[in-house]
């Protein structure tokens, strides 16, 4: 739509009023945004079957991105971005005296994901519609996303994601209850011998209808719109009647309920497994009966089919694939599984083994008998082939089934053509680690794609200011590509640049202290260092020695006060999934901390934490443009990737980091006198898992200063946190500190004393800050979809790049 400011303001007056019968000046925030959303949606509604159209007419081969999780955040801001609306709404709006920050503000997140890998899903989306590939997500619409995180007395307290709107529905999505399928759960099955198959007979099964919801997802200025389709489980009509209570009738709505809110592992509870088969079942029939409807034959599906596995969640479609291809198109076993391995690709997201999932044979047996069938099938045939070929303990250790337990990545390594892992040193070590039997046995489908992250999410829309500045040095270019970002190191001695970028951190970082002050009552300087740790909370990332850095300095400050120091203000957001204790405990003693510290007339304005309630998307939008520093301080080998580490340098935060994850590359990029680095390496952690001789009371007990600021965990120096304080104690020195937390202390206490002194040379540090922002750039996941559409699922760009 090509409009004009005049005839936008006319269209908008217009519809507001045929859905609210009321004028603007009258209208709520929330009305308001109920119209702009529908003008968004029904403007790019004629693209979107354009999109679907031309697919389908050119045969063009399609990926399935299957992903349990996805975490979109709000959808408006990025909607109008895409389709070149945004700054004639926002002129518009301001005309009219209304402010599109607020009204987009009323959109709930939509919070379908725990953390990192549903995010990067999410980026993923935007940038496969961006780039005009036809790829398109498959995944669950629970009717709670993540909890909704707020701190009663210093503890987590999990309240409900109410995202969906009063009738139940959101503003983006569109049910599409002709394209339902059933999927078919628990019972029995019995093969029967036919003419030229086995017939697999099922008695008492369940029968669920599960029905898609459609989200469109805008590409970037290209006419190009991709659907995110979500599963909802409902009562099929004909079986009504087999549900009279309200409790049974929840036994079928509970599937699509909750997000499991533990980013690790869940594994045991047959509700999960339920939701992973739903959608997964689901997902793969839609597909094959679209694949179908233009007659093409299914013993090629692969040429026009690829279908991506994200983390094991949807290691099943191996399965599924195959009962379809099996029993519903009677291909034999060899022509069904040459199909599935090709049409099949696995992203793996951790290389922490109690996140690998394992299923116990009964459940899948619970879940769906044929299923495990054809997994055992699968695993026998393996095993045959292979025999006397290998080595027999290979065999064992790569088998699917194995001690009663299903390996959900070995069914999604051995059935699909590629593994990747997310950061090059994630990937060596699934190599030479993790999966190195798998990789001996198929060195040719292990690849590495370093993760990325959306470039028009994280700097267009959450930093206007610094987009200004940008487009003012090196013009506008890099909103198209991102590698044009690059342009930015000519300009690395340029000194007036340097000093917008410091003033547009202080405008940053002055709108954050507002949201602080509203938050959480305290008062904030912007002109404290703003040191950022966000991300889940789990003992290998470390909140822990971020917290004893921050007990040292106030104790130096109490022993001192009249120390200076560069006043710093510790920003932490975390969620921990509600049933890691642990991770409570360091949230309630951060909280604790925080509270003495920042009530603490002494310490004045030299130090103040803050840790934000309920971290998500809309918050990280929020603080990442405000970072000065940014924590990256996983314990080496532990962090597949991190995604928050190259948002936060988009931004222009200097990164303090361990070698580990996609922190590797970054230090890489920026190179060394750009990013501050400490701690053990991969192989130094290795080194002592080998040799067994991490000793954390050493450290304890040799280091003073280790030994008092561990100490204020259980001495009382730290109030309310007598059961939490001995916990952490404990676990950094009788239990041997798993984590390497005191031994990689010392030197975290150097580097962030290097970041003090940096931080004293601003000009100094506003150029290192440029040279991030301009490196980001080669984590753009627009980049990053490319090597998965080329190299992995092999589809092609659609649509030309031009206005919508
Ligand atoms: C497993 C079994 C049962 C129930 C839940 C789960 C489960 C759910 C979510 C396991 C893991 C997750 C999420 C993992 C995750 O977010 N991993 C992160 O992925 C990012 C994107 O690749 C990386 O950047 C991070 O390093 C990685 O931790």
């Amino acid at each position: 739509m090509e409009l004009t400011k005049k005839e936008f303001i006319a269209v908008f007056k217009k519809r507001l009023n045929q859905k609210y019968a009321i004028d603007v000046s009258d209208a709520c925030n929330s009305e308001l945004y109920g119209t702009l959303c529908s003008l968004v949606k029904s403007s790019y509604s004629a693209v979107w079957r354009q999109t679907w159209k031309d697919f389908v007419k050119e045969h063009d081969k399609q990926t399935y991105y299957f992903s349990i999780e996805y975490l979109p955040g709000k959808l408006l801001k990025s909607n109008l971005l895409n389709m070149g609306w945004y700054d004639l709404v926002n002129s518009a709006f301001e005309d009219l005296g209304l402010d599109l920050n607020a009204i987009a503000a009323v959109e709930p997140d939509m919070a379908l994901g725990n953390g990192g890998l549903g995010r990067l899903a999410s980026d993923f989306m935007d940038s496969l519609a961006s780039e005009g590939y036809p790829v398109n997500g498959n995944g669950i619409r629970y009717k709670y996303g993540l909890f909704k995180q707020r701190f009663v007395n210093g503890y987590q307290v999990e309240l409900p994601d109410e995202w969906l709107n009063s009738d139940g529905g959101n503003a983006w999505e569109i049910r599409r209850a002709s394209k339902s399928v059933l999927v078919r759960i628990g019972g029995h099955v019995r093969l029967v011998q036919e003419k030229n198959y086995l017939k697999p007979v099922y008695e008492d099964a369940t029968l669920i209808r599960a029905v898609p919801y459609d989200v469109g997802m805008v590409g970037y200025h290209n006419n190009h719109v991709n659907t995110l389709r979500l599963w909802s489980a409902e009562i099929p009509e004909s079986e009504e009647s087999k549900y009279p209570t309200i409790e049974d009738r929840r036994q079928v709505e509970d599937i699509t309920a909750v997000l499991y809110p533990d980013d690790s592992n869940e594994s045991g509870r047959l509700l999960r497994l339920k939701q992973e088969y739903f959608f997964v079942s689901a997902g793969i029939q839609s597909i094959i009966r679209h694949y179908k409807k233009y007659g093409s034959p299914i013993d090629q599906i692969s040429q026009e089919v690829a279908i991506h596995i994200n983390d094991t969640h949807p290691a099943m479609c191996v399965a599924e694939f195959m009962r379809i291809l099996l029993d519903e198109e009677h291909l034999s076993w060899d022509t069904a599984w040459n199909q599935t391995v090709r049409v099949m690709s696995y992203t793996n997201h951790t290389i922490m083994s109690e996140a690998l999932e394992t299923w116990t044979v009964p459940m899948l047996n619970e879940i769906q008998p044929r299923i495990l069938q054809i997994i055992a099938e699968i695993d026998h045939r393996f095993v045959a082939a292979l025999a006397g070929k290998v080595d027999g303990g290979l065999i064992e250790r790569t088998r699917i089934i194995s001690a009663g337990k299903v390996h959900m990545a070995h069914l999604a390594i051995i059935g699909s053509h590629s593994t990747n892992g997310v950061a090059k040193l994630h990937t060596d070590l699934l190599k030479s680690d993790v999966l190195h039997d798998f990789y001996t046995l198929y060195p040719d489908r292990f690849n590495n794609k370093t993760n990325g992250i959306a470039v028009r999410r994280w700097l267009q829309i959450a930093n206007p200011r610094l987009a200004k500045v940008i487009d003012q040095s090196i013009g506008s270019d890099w909103r198209q590509d991102a590698s044009q970002l690059l342009k930015l190191i000519d300009y690395s001695t340029d000194n007036s640049l340097l000093d917008q970028l410091g003033a547009v951190k202080l405008a940053n970082k002055r709108d954050l202290t507002y949201l602080i002050k509203q938050e959480t009552g305290i008062t904030v300087s912007p002109n404290a260092i703003f040191d950022v740790q966000i991300k889940r909370l789990h003992a290998y990332k470390r909140q822990l020695l971020n917290l004893l850095r921050i007990i040292k300095l106030y104790l130096d400050l109490k022993q001192n006060p009249d120390l200076e120091i560069i006043p710093r203000v510790f920003i932490f957001g975390a969620k921990a999934a509600p049933s890691y204790h642990y991770a409570k405990s360091i949230i309630k003693c951060i909280n604790e901390t925080a509270n003495l510290i920042n009530h603490d007339a002494t310490i004045q304005d030299k130090l103040k934490v803050i840790f934000l309630e309920n971290y998500g998307v809309s918050l990280a939008e929020k603080i990442i443009p405000a970072a000065d520093v940014s924590e990256q301080i996983s314990t080496a080998s532990k962090e597949a990737s991190g995604t928050s580490n190259m948002k936060l340098m988009l931004n222009g935060a200097l990164t303090v980091a361990t070698l580990d994850g996609a922190n590797v590359e970054i230090k890489q990029y920026v190179g060394d006198d750009n990013i501050f680095i400490f701690g053990l390496n991969k192989q130094e952690v290795y080194q002592y898992y080998r040799d067994h001789n991490y000793h954390s009371l050493d450290y304890y007990h040799n280091n003073p200063i280790i030994h008092r600021v561990v100490d204020t965990l259980v001495d009382g120096t730290i109030p309310n946190i007598s059961a939490e304080g001995h916990e952490i104690y404990d676990s950094l020195t009788y239990l041997n500190d798993e984590f390497f937390v005191l031994r990689d202390f010392e030197d975290y206490l150097r580097v962030q004393d290097k970041v003090d002194e940096t931080y004293r040379d601003q000009h100094k540090w506003n150029k290192m800050s440029l040279i991030n922002i301009a490196k980001a750039s080669y984590f753009s996941a627009d980049e990053t979809v490319k090597r998965y559409a080329e190299t992995i699922w092999h589809v092609k760009q659609l649509s030309e790049k031009g206005d919508m």
